[in-house]
């Protein structure tokens, strides 16, 4: 197992490498370049970044995310020329040592929240979820209240030249099959899977966050039904998950360390973001500090889980809160990480050498 955390390069993140590499157990980071979707990742930029991240002493084994094209997700003609993009990117990132790319599979929104700042009584802010509060919005100005909220910082999912699309695509998901959807994603994986495999570059899906359905879009990593499904799309361990506590954890019907057992065992996790999370309804949540105590999932249980299944993957603490004054992308300051890096750490040694010892 190692613990990255998640960076963003050419002056785009608050949090600076030697920090991240003072942070004890990081091994690396997750990282991106930012280009525009559906273009080739360079490679004398790749390696510009590789260098980068190795000088500070770390390892760039993991992108995230290389976001896949609307066209693709549409299933239509113009995909095939975004997929040839997608397998040259794929090679780019194995010439620089990438073992594991990050991706997901959305229309159109990555990720919904209310509110990227809401106040809990500590005085700390998390990223909140008011299913109400969303629907009534519509996605632009959704998007436009949350890129008012970011504090400057790009945020990963909402990448501008997306947004002025954003009325007309939800418009035309709204005659696309969940059955239409699925076979569009078989067609990106049977032609991405076996390049990855020859480049043994694991291919992680991150669930779709929140886990249900939003205006009108196909959404279809949400559970441990859909994830069978999705898995068996393709059989290659090279399609395996993002397996997300904080996205997954959000829904109350899934019942996490059952899932991390389950598809661990089966070896189709290949990273993992943990994070706790606090129902309000099932269908308003606030994130949460990393600790069991913290919200409603048992984060002691959930790396057992992964450690039971002999996972061998990388871990990155999920979203943080914002504490101590921080200034910083909303979810990704350094110091609420850090901490849920050192507890989750601390909770796979204690099991790991417990488990050695029984
Ligand atoms: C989210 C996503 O998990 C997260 O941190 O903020 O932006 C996630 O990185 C993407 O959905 C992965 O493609
Ligand atoms: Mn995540």
């Amino acid at each position: 197992m190692k613990m990255i955390l998640r960076w963003f390069p050419d002056g785009d993140d608050s949090v600076t490498l030697q920090q991240i590499r003072q942070t004890p157990g990081i091994s690396g980071v997750a990282t991106c370049l930012k280009i525009p979707v559906g273009e080739v990742w360079p490679l004398e930029r790749l390696q510009a970044l590789r260098n980068e991240v190795n000088d500070a002493q770390l390892e760039m084994e993991v992108i995230e995310s290389v976001n896949i094209h609307e066209d693709i997700k549409k299933g239509l003609d113009a995909r095939d020329r975004y997929i040839e993009n997608y397998i040259a990117t794929l090679r780019n990132l194995h010439a620089v040592g990438v073992k594991c790319l990050c991706y997901n599979f959305m229309p159109v929104i990555d990720w919904a929240r209310s509110d990227l700042a809401f106040p809990l009584e500590d005085g700390s802010t998390v990223m909140a979820y008011r299913h109400d509060e969303v629907v009534k919005l519509n996605p632009s100005t959704m998007a436009d209240a949350m890129l008012g909220k970011s504090g400057g910082y790009s945020l990963p999912g909402w990448e501008p030249e997306r947004l002025g699309q954003m009325a007309a695509d939800i418009e035309f998901y709204q005659d696309v099959s969940v059955e239409k959807y699925w076979k569009n994603m078989k067609y990106f994986l049977d032609a991405i899977v076996p390049i990855a495999e020859e480049l043994d570059i694991q291919m992680a899906i991150h669930p779709d966050d929140p886990p249900w359905p939003l205006y009108g879009l196909p959404k279809v990593i949400t559970n441990a039904e859909n994830i069978h499904e999705f898995l068996a799309l393709n059989n290659s361990r090279y399609n395996g998950l993002t397996f997300c506590t904080g996205s997954l954890g959000s829904s109350v019907d899934n019942d996490i360390p059952a899932m991390l057992r389950e598809f661990g065992k089966e070896g189709r996790i290949h990273f993992a973001h943990l994070r706790n999370v606090r129902h309000l309804s099932p269908k308003d949540f606030d994130e949460a500090a990393h600790l069991s105590s913290c919200g409603d999932l048992d984060m002691f249980e959930v790396v057992m889980a992964l450690c039971e299944s002999g996972f061998n993957g990388y871990i990155r603490p999920d979203h943080g809160r914002m504490i101590w004054g921080e200034k910083a992308r909303p979810g990704y300051g350094l110091y609420d990480r850090a901490l849920g890096a050192s507890y989750l750490l601390g909770l796979w040694e204690a099991i790991d050498i417990l488990s050695g010892r029984l």
